[in-house]
């Protein structure tokens, strides 16, 4: 099974065995992997080698070790597709995981001035700052930072942003959210982030900034989420001009 004569690295060789394992279901989330030495056994190769295959498949994300028991195969990650404008919740919900919240801040600041001049309002204007940990099935997905004008958004609670702002938002104050910009970067953890996330210090997180705008053009919020990147990925359609 590992060709010796290929041009292909060992330790690769035996990271894509493994990687079609899982991906075709025979390695299904949560099953436990073979020890490296029993790797090395199979594989007639040395535990370095197998080593080097394994650490590769975490930084993928695809498995993770936990200590004192073994190399277990992650749970499959969530796909966001991006072609809507869509809030934390219905993300969740559409993937029939329940969504909550833990609240971290919820204060009202005044705005600074680069705050001020995103949000097209005057500077020290009031703000909220909310700051949540979001959870799918109570395991950590995102740490979010929202500011939102006090005088755009009325009767904001600790409550209602512990469940969803944007439920709030069109069902109660019946305003209409119209689009949003969005940029996605990656960035490491970093040691604040990874204990709020419940991840190793330096691990992969996609770093994302939406500024969404009511219909009418008004900017309802800035916002920085943090989202792990071992458990979300994104998807987006794309056509090419006709
Ligand atoms: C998403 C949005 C965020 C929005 C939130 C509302 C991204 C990157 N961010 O997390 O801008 O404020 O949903 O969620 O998608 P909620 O209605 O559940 O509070």
């Amino acid at each position: 099974m590992i060709d010796k004569s290929s041009p292909l690295p060992i330790y690769y060789q035996i990271e894509e065995q493994i990687k079609e394992q899982i991906m075709s279901g025979i390695l299904e989330p949560g099953d436990m992997l073979r020890s490296e030495r029993e790797y090395a056994e199979y594989y007639q190769v040395s535990r370095m080698t197998v080593r080097q295959a394994i650490n590769n498949l975490v930084s993928l994300g695809l498995i993770y070790k936990k200590k004192g028991s073994g190399t277990f195969v992650q749970e499959k990650k969530i796909e966001q597709a991006l072609h809507g404008l869509t809030s934390f919740t219905e993300d969740m919900r559409s993937r029939g995981l329940t969504p909550s919240s833990r609240l971290i801040d919820f204060s009202i600041i005044p705005a600074t001035q680069v705050v001020a001049k995103e949000l097209m309002i005057e500077e020290h204007t009031p703000v909220y700052e909310i700051k949540r940990i979001r959870l799918g099935d109570d395991i950590p997905i995102a740490f979010e930072t929202n500011i939102i004008p006090a005088n755009l958004v009325l009767g904001l609670t600790e409550e209602i942003v512990a469940n969803s702002i944007y439920n709030y938002v069109e069902n109660k104050l019946k305003l209409h959210i119209g689009s949003a910009t969005q940029v996605i970067e990656s960035a490491t953890a970093t040691k604040a982030e990874a204990e709020l996330l419940d991840i190793p210090k330096q691990s992969p997180i996609l770093l994302i900034e939406r500024k969404t705008f009511l219909a009418n053009g008004t900017p309802l919020e800035l916002v920085k989420s943090s989202y792990r990147g071992d458990r979300y990925k994104f998807m987006i359609n794309i056509n090419r001009k006709s």
